[in-house]
């Protein structure tokens, strides 16, 4: 099927320094904002606003990265009965623009996604909705940047609850491999190890379900029910070879993290140890994503976990010798701060590594006095998104960022080639009128 895209590009760009410092711990912020305005209509999904709707809601759906110097933006605006196909922006003398839309990118609910290299190779994990049930689940997928246009490749063959995705050269022959972490699979591969599906890359760029690189003999070592929320692989340990870290999702038998470790006797990945305590998993929370990050500059990567639950948050897990134990954790309700995924960058080049915090909903953290009525408030504020780390303890900055008069429907930051610049959509007009508008603040 082939899609008649018209857009129709308003460029509005404004370079603003506020003066409204009116109290003591409110700074004047210097920050330059940007707002480009986009009309955007795809044959065959309806009226524009549909459209409009989705790209303002979906917030795991929308990721900004670099290539060398020059931006692009992929946007997934699907989170209920529609899914429409993937959106490629790229900036081309500091000006947004529409690249095209990619059908074969089409997801029903992203939910997670990793940049896996600097040359634009991104994985993207998808759920399918969760308003039709049963969950008629999602793909895997690789998506390459090549020159201004995406390439995507589906690398599962069926559809899984797809919560989580990494990326790592698991099996060692220098192709990159992907490992989805899964809550209920069409697939007769339900995943052992908790709902882990292993894919490995062929030289032709083509995936195999990989269903022995990961002991499947987990029962007979570690029973009960090991729910996963989060997957990730990364070298803990040093040795070049990627460990496998699950993180817990409210499993009936209880456990936070869990590594895999790569056995050169078995040339499995067998369960490496679990760590015995349970940080902020003791209470009712299960993990989202997961990164890791040398948050305490000893050499060494630890992790940072994203969770929700009765608190929601991000919490550092500390590698000890090759042992996890929790650190510490930023943990809100979602009256204050709704937050599901993060990024990492040392955005005040003090030499530690920084989390930036995607947020979303009407939390007071973030929005100026949302009230009934007027949820999203009278602007944002972008000082509790950013957990700043000084010699490996995190806090917010006390001072103040405030942007009044705008109203996304959420934020994401991400730090590209030395810059923090935040981002949120936000539909502007009625009906034949209507139009998006896409902030970008950078700090
Ligand atoms: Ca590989
Ligand atoms: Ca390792
Ligand atoms: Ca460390
Ligand atoms: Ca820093």
């Amino acid at each position: 099927m082939k899609y008649i895209i018209i857009i129709s590009l308003f460029l509005i760009s404004c370079s603003k320094s506020d003066n409204l410092a009116v109290e003591p711990n409110v700074v004047t912020p210097l920050y330059g904002m940007k707002i480009d305005t986009f009309k955007i209509s795809l044959n065959g999904y309806g009226e524009p606003y549909k459209l409009y709707g989705e790209m303002e809601e979906s917030i795991s759906n929308r990721l900004v990265y670099s290539v060398g110097n020059k931006e692009h933006m992929i946007v997934l605006p699907s989170n209920k009965d529609t899914a429409f196909p993937a959106l490629h922006f790229v900036k081309t003398n500091n000006q947004w623009s529409f690249e095209n839309s990619y059908p074969e990118g089409k997801m029903t609910g992203a939910r997670n996604y990793e940049v896996v290299d600097n040359n634009g190779t991104i994985v993207y994990c998808d759920f399918g909705t969760e308003t039709v049930q049963p969950w008629p689940g999602g793909h895997l997928y690789m998506v390459k940047t090549i020159g201004d246009k995406l390439v995507w490749k589906q690398v599962s063959p069926k559809k899984s609850f797809y919560h989580s995705v990494t990326a790592a050269d698991v099996n060692n022959d220098g192709l990159v491999d992907v490992i989805g972490s899964h809550m209920g699979s069409y697939n007769d591969w339900k995943g052992f190890a908790g709902g882990i599906h292993i894919y490995t890359q062929r030289p032709d760029g083509s995936f195999d379900e990989n269903r022995t690189l990961m002991n499947v003999n987990e029962q007979n070592i570690w029973p009960g029910d090991h729910g996963t929320g989060a997957v990730y692989a990364t070298d803990l340990f040093g040795d070049k070879r990627p460990e496998i870290i699950r993180a817990t999702y409210f499993a009936t038998n209880k456990y936070a993290i869990a590594v895999y470790k790569y056995s050169d006797s078995s040339h499995k990945y067998e369960l490496y140890n679990v760590p015995s305590k349970l940080g902020v998993f003791e209470g009712n929370a299960g993990a989202t994503s997961m990164r890791s990050v040398d948050y305490d500059n000893d050499g060494d990567n630890d992790l940072a976990i994203a969770y929700e639950g009765y608190i929601n948050g991000v919490q550092i897990w500390i590698n000890n010798n090759n042992q996890m134990t929790p650190g510490q954790y930023l943990g809100v309700t979602d009256q204050e701060l709704n937050i599901r995924e993060f990024e990492i960058g040392d955005v005040d080049k003090n030499g530690f590594n920084d989390i930036i915090l995607h947020t979303f909903h009407h939390g007071n953290l973030f929005r100026i006095n949302p009230v009934p009525g007027n949820y999203r408030g009278d602007g944002i504020k972008l000082q509790n998104l950013i957990w700043k780390n000084s010699n490996g303890n995190y806090s917010f900055s006390t001072k103040e960022i405030n942007i009044t008069n705008i109203k996304p429907c959420n934020i994401k930051g991400f730090y590209n080639n030395g810059k923090l610049k935040f981002n949120g959509f936000e539909m502007i007009g009625v009906k034949d009128d209507q139009g998006i508008k896409f902030y970008e603040i950078t700090l």
